[in-house]
């Protein structure tokens, strides 16, 4: 049975009633496998989002889905009034059993979601009012969670932004070699080493305390928050399996990395790849519309580094992953987490040079 055979039968498990319709693959994201479904219900067709957990990232999917009720029931109860709340933010559809999840018969676990039809997602900033709203929705989605506890949520990654053990991991892929590619890498190699020290600041001020532990996000690349077509203001932030206590430097970093970007994160082309600081200006003038009433004076002026630390931690995986054989993410062909690496590297060479003209 292939996936998408899995996904029709595991849709069956949960509370949805009507009559099974068409179901598609999204291959947007990385790590988890997303199908969307169809049900017509007495005439009208609702749409859903099926998603069978990656087990070999997240070790305990059952308490991922327990963080991810109980978060979206916070941020519900404080929307409850919104007469478009249901496009504000995500919804989980239980299972029969009323868990939040169900097995298959193989064992993986899967996760329904409302679909949100009204809102779209975009892989690469179409402009600099939607760099604006993403700032505002991540700006939104921080504050609304100021008031949960941290120390309460389930840490699905231990360490999942700490640029020392990533370096480590990178450092183990290149000694084993097991691939026989570290010959391909040396110059990504070595302009990493070159960065290892400076790369690594945010996390040592945060596991410091000089910069305040929040809820975030952890994974707020732009295609993880959906926008209205209509008025492009950012409804949704979506794919919430990394949340857990952190700096909110992790959330600006990765808005900037992938808001600030002119050119896809698999650009075979890495000369492509440049800085905008209009995109950049426009996400923080966006972000500090919302934050700037919690934030301390240490997290403002960290967010311009946050880009370049988290573009440089992403290098480091993907070139991690492409040692080590592909192991972590989603490729579609053999040198993909390698192009991926590049442009990660090709984007810091051009923060550094805007910075410098600017
Ligand atoms: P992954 O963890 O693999 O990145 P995501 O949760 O980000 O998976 O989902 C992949 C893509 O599916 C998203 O980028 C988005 O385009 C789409 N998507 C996921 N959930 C929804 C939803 N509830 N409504 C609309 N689109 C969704
Ligand atoms: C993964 O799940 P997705 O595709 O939104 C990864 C992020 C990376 C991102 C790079 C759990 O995100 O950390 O920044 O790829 N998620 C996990 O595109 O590792
Ligand atoms: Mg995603």
């Amino acid at each position: 049975m292939d996936n998408i055979d899995k996904a029709r039968a595991v849709t069956r498990r949960f509370q949805i009633e009507g009559e099974a319709g068409d179901i598609r693959v999204n291959r947007q994201g990385h790590i988890n496998s997303t199908f969307i479904s169809e049900f017509t219900e007495n005439g009208r067709i609702r749409r859903y989002t099926h998603q069978m957990i990656n087990k070999s990232v997240f070790s305990d999917p059952a308490r991922i889905m327990e963080n991810i009720a109980s978060v979206t029931s916070h941020i519900r109860a404080k929307i409850e009034n919104l007469p478009d709340r249901e496009l504000r933010c995500l919804e989980v559809i239980s299972a029969r059993d009323g868990k939040p999840y169900a097995l298959d018969e193989d064992g993986n676990y899967w996760r329904t979601y409302r679909y949100i039809d009204e809102a779209i997602s975009y892989d690469k900033v179409p402009g600099s009012d939607i760099a604006y709203n993403l700032g505002r929705g991540i700006g939104l989605f921080q504050k609304q969670l100021s008031d949960y506890n941290a120390s309460s949520l389930y840490i699905p990654l231990p360490h999942f932004h700490d640029m020392a053990m990533r370096y480590s991991q990178l450092d183990e892929a290149a000694a084993n070699d097991t691939k026989k590619r570290k010959e391909m890498v040396l110059d990504e190699l070595s302009f990493l080493d070159e960065n290892r020290k400076r790369g690594c600041t945010i996390w040592n001020d945060y596991e410091k305390g000089l910069l305040p532990e929040r809820v975030t996000h952890n994974d707020t690349k732009i295609n993880n928050v959906l926008f209205s077509p209509e008025t492009g203001e950012a409804l949704c932030v979506i794919d919430l399996d990394t949340i857990m206590p952190g700096t909110v430097l992790f959330d600006t970093g990765d808005m900037i990395r992938t808001a600030c970007s002119t050119a896809d994160e698999d650009e075979k082309e890495a000369s492509l790849m440049d800085f905008s600081i209009d995109s950049y200006k426009a996400i923080t003038d966006g972000y500090l519309s919302l934050a700037s009433s919690f934030l301390t004076e240490a997290e403002t002026a960290g967010i311009k580094e946050s880009g370049r630390m988290m573009a440089q931690i992403m290098a480091v995986r993907f070139l991690t992953d492409y040692l080590n054989g592909d192991v972590y993410y989603r490729i579609d062909y053999p040198e993909h987490n390698l192009v991926r690496a590049r442009t990660q590297i090709a984007l810091i060479k051009a923060m550094d040079r805007r910075w410098k003209d600017f």
